[in-house]
């Protein structure tokens, strides 16, 4: 039978060795052979039954409380151990972040070339200072039509070949929105200038052949404050375009046109120079000093304030910036194409960086 003095080795003999474990096998080694089933104080547990009832209750509590320390003086190690080990790793396996990514899966996915040419359009039109509007695809007639100063009836209805939903019972119906402009009237519904937003996103007309799909995306801009004029409109689309086209100067020609929503309107053509091919003339959006009636519709005061709209076809200019000939093999969903015309996850366009590097 175990004496007191027999405990006091067995407990300075197993934490010694605790102490000189010197890696995590080795302690869980230790920790096996004392307070493991078999270990050498468990077995002590198993004597208690043979010891005098008076004598068990004590002996059980020493037992108890040296498996206790024993058990507690493994925790420190193991955290000490824990810790030598990981500072070993962290100084062996050092990363060189600068070399070159490797083509793991990740790199196997491609950016479309009008989600890449959206970004682009974007981190341009923030740095001049516009914020990102969106809305829904679905749209109230009021919204995609009527506020813009297309009343029913307008021939401008027409035109726009608009996708409906069935009517609802009071004689109102939905349709997808034919322009992103219905988010430029939200904007003018909620905001008070100065407003500068551009609103991107797709737009739906049915239409379809080899210049026309039936879904196809836009960006539009909006200016609007006290004295906002179309010297401004003017510099901002070329700065748009320079930045775009990555070019250091651009020769724009701006042809008289007609919007119900804008006054004047016009479209605006850029010297094809720009894109390596001069001589020719590229249409590539068109814009205007927003409607008196169109200001009123939203709430704002049109004698107080005033400002311009514009609207770019993001799919056209995407086939004109990277050269792209066929327009419905945007939407083809063909994984070839996209292998071959499509962006790298990393190649995320900045001014800094340049756009399309
Ligand atoms: C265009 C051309 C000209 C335009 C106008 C507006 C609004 F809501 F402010 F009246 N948004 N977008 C606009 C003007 C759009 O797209 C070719």
């Amino acid at each position: 039978m175990s004496s007191g003095s027999d405990l006091a080795y067995l407990e300075a003999d197993v934490l010694k060795e605790i102490a000189e474990a010197v890696d995590l096998a080795a302690l869980d080694a230790v920790r096996v052979s004392a307070i493991g089933k078999k270990g050498r104080i468990s077995e002590l547990m198993a004597q208690l039954g043979k010891l005098p009832p008076d004598e068990r209750k004590t002996f059980g509590a020493t037992v108890n409380a040296l498996k206790t320390k024993v058990s507690d003086a493994i925790e420190t190690r193991k955290a000490t151990l824990e810790a030598a080990a990981l500072s070993e790793r962290l100084a062996s396996e050092r990363e060189d972040v600068t070399l070159p990514v490797r083509l793991g899966a990740e790199m196997q996915g491609r950016i479309h070339p009008v989600s890449q040419v959206l970004d682009e359009c974007i981190e341009i039109f923030a740095d001049l200072g516009f914020e990102v509007a969106e809305g829904p695809d679905i749209e109230t007639d009021d919204l995609n039509f009527t506020k813009l100063n297309i009343p029913a009836e307008h021939p401008a209805r027409q035109e726009h070949d608009t996708f409906y939903f069935n009517p609802k019972a009071d004689g109102s119906r939905l349709l997808l929105r034919t322009h992103t402009s219905p988010v430029q009237i939200r904007t003018m519904q909620t905001k008070t200038p100065p407003i500068r937003i551009v609103a991107p996103g797709r737009v739906y007309r049915c239409d379809s052949d080899q210049t026309h799909t039936p879904m196809f995306h836009q960006i539009e801009g909006l200016v609007i404050d006290e004295k906002t004029h179309m010297g401004h409109l003017k510099w901002v689309l070329e700065e748009f375009a320079k930045a775009f086209f990555e070019v250091d100067t651009v020769t724009m020609r701006f042809r008289a046109s007609h919007f119900p929503f804008t006054e004047p309107s016009m479209e605006v053509d850029i010297d094809a120079s720009a894109i390596g091919k001069p001589g020719q003339w590229l249409e590539i959006l068109g814009c205007g000093m927003v409607h008196p009636n169109v200001l009123a519709n939203c709430g704002l005061d049109p004698e107080r304030y005033q400002g311009f709209a514009f609207g770019m076809g993001l799919d056209r200019i995407t086939m004109l910036k990277y050269g792209l000939p066929d327009l419905r093999a945007f939407f083809s969903a063909d994984l070839r194409w996209l292998r071959h015309y499509g962006f790298s996850l990393l190649d995320q366009p900045t001014l800094g960086g340049g756009l399309s590097s």
